[in-house]
């Protein structure tokens, strides 16, 4: 009689930040910084997503470049690159063999519906590509090609969640259990860090540069975007973010990265006015992305490590990933070979 083994497999973790520039604040408090408070528990895949980086157009040599520069800032945000797979997506092809299969399970009418694309169109009106809309159903097979169980993401990418799991649904029900539906993971301060410049607007490392604190950006530069990020008259600290974006923005960035409430914040800096908000702030950014800072400029002066442990982990990530694919091929009729 076989006899049940009790399952030791740790749950799976995927996430990916595109190489399209240097990383933001917001990237690092939406996403980044929650990457690091996984990895003991899961199994966990961190991806430099450069496929999804050229929706929209990059300079090749600048691309090359980031796409190390990210790796990087993985390792540097304390992600230990032998407990995590840190990759980049365009070394595992599966990932381009998987999109092109979801892509027939994907509606025109979900993907119209998608706010980034609506965006990203407006803004790159002039390339509006059909990559760019096809876009989340690569996103759905990064996610499924892995069975992920959690994905950690900012607020701007639920939406896209929501698809990825109603892909996954849509196909198990064609086929059978293929895939495993994954949750979103949020931090509770922070999904939604917002720009400096137009706090309705949610922080983007492809804005305009005084919008957003690069993750690279020297004390002197912080301090600098902070003291011209906009607030507004009124001169009262308080969390407001119908009626106060910039400050609201300014007191949950400090409440992010101290890992306290808003209130704590706020009954802290009441009474002060905005030029004691700003020093706090800026205060808080500089000293939480010196160390990230200090760890990234030795990384980046050995790029032969870095591409070492690409080069490792896509292997890793491309066996894991071929289980699901074989399984996938099998279902949609794809005819054997090989064999
Ligand atoms: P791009 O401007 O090129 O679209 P982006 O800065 O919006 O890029 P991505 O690389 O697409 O960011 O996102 C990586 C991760 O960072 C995602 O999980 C996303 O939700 C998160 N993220 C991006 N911007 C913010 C933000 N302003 N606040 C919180 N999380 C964010
Ligand atoms: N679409 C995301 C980046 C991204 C991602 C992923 C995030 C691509 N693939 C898989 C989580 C899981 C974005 O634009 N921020």
């Amino acid at each position: 009689m076989e006899t049940a083994t009790p399952t030791t497999r740790k749950k799976t973790v995927f996430s990916g930040i595109q190489p399209s520039g240097t990383s933001t604040l917001g990237n690092y408090i939406g996403a980044l910084r929650n990457f690091k408070l996984l990895e003991d528990e899961f199994q966990c895949l961190y991806c430099v997503v450069d496929m999804h980086a050229i929706t929209v157009r990059q300079e090749a040599s600048k691309l090359r470049q980031r796409c190390l520069e990210l790796a990087a800032i993985y390792i540097a945000s304390g992600l230990d690159p032998k407990k995590n797979i840190i990759y980049c997506q365009s070394h595992v092809p599966a990932h381009a063999e998987l999109s092109w299969i979801l892509n027939c399970y994907t509606y025109m009418g979900e993907l119209s519906r998608m706010t980034q694309f609506k965006d990203k169109s407006a803004k790159h009106q002039d390339n509006i590509n059909a990559g760019l809309f096809t876009y989340p159903a690569l996103m759905a097979a990064d996610i499924l090609l892995f069975q992920t169980d959690l994905v950690p993401i900012g607020a701007d990418q639920k939406q896209h969640l929501e698809l990825t799991r109603d892909i996954a649904q849509r196909f198990n029900n064609v086929h059978g259990n293929v895939f495993t539906v994954p949750e979103g993971y949020f931090g509770k301060v922070g999904s939604r860090v917002m720009s400096l410049q137009e706090p309705e607007r949610k922080m983007s490392k492809s804005d305009p540069e005084d919008t957003f604190i690069n993750l690279l950006d020297p004390p002197d530069v912080i301090r600098r975007k902070i003291k011209r990020a906009v607030t507004d008259s009124d001169g009262e600290i308080r969390f407001d973010t119908e009626n106060k974006p910039g400050v609201s923005n300014l007191l949950s960035i400090i409440a992010a990265l101290e890992y306290r409430s808003i209130e704590d914040i706020t009954a802290e800096l009441s009474g002060k006015g905005y030029g004691a908000l700003k020093d706090r702030v800026t205060d808080c950014v500089i000293q939480t992305l010196e160390p990230l800072q200090t760890e990234h400029k030795k990384l980046m002066a050995d790029k032969p490590y870095l591409h070492s442990i690409l080069d490792e982990n896509a292997e890793k990530a491309s066996m894991l990933a071929s289980r699901t694919l074989s399984k996938v091929r099998r279902k949609v009729g794809f005819a054997e070979h090989g064999k």
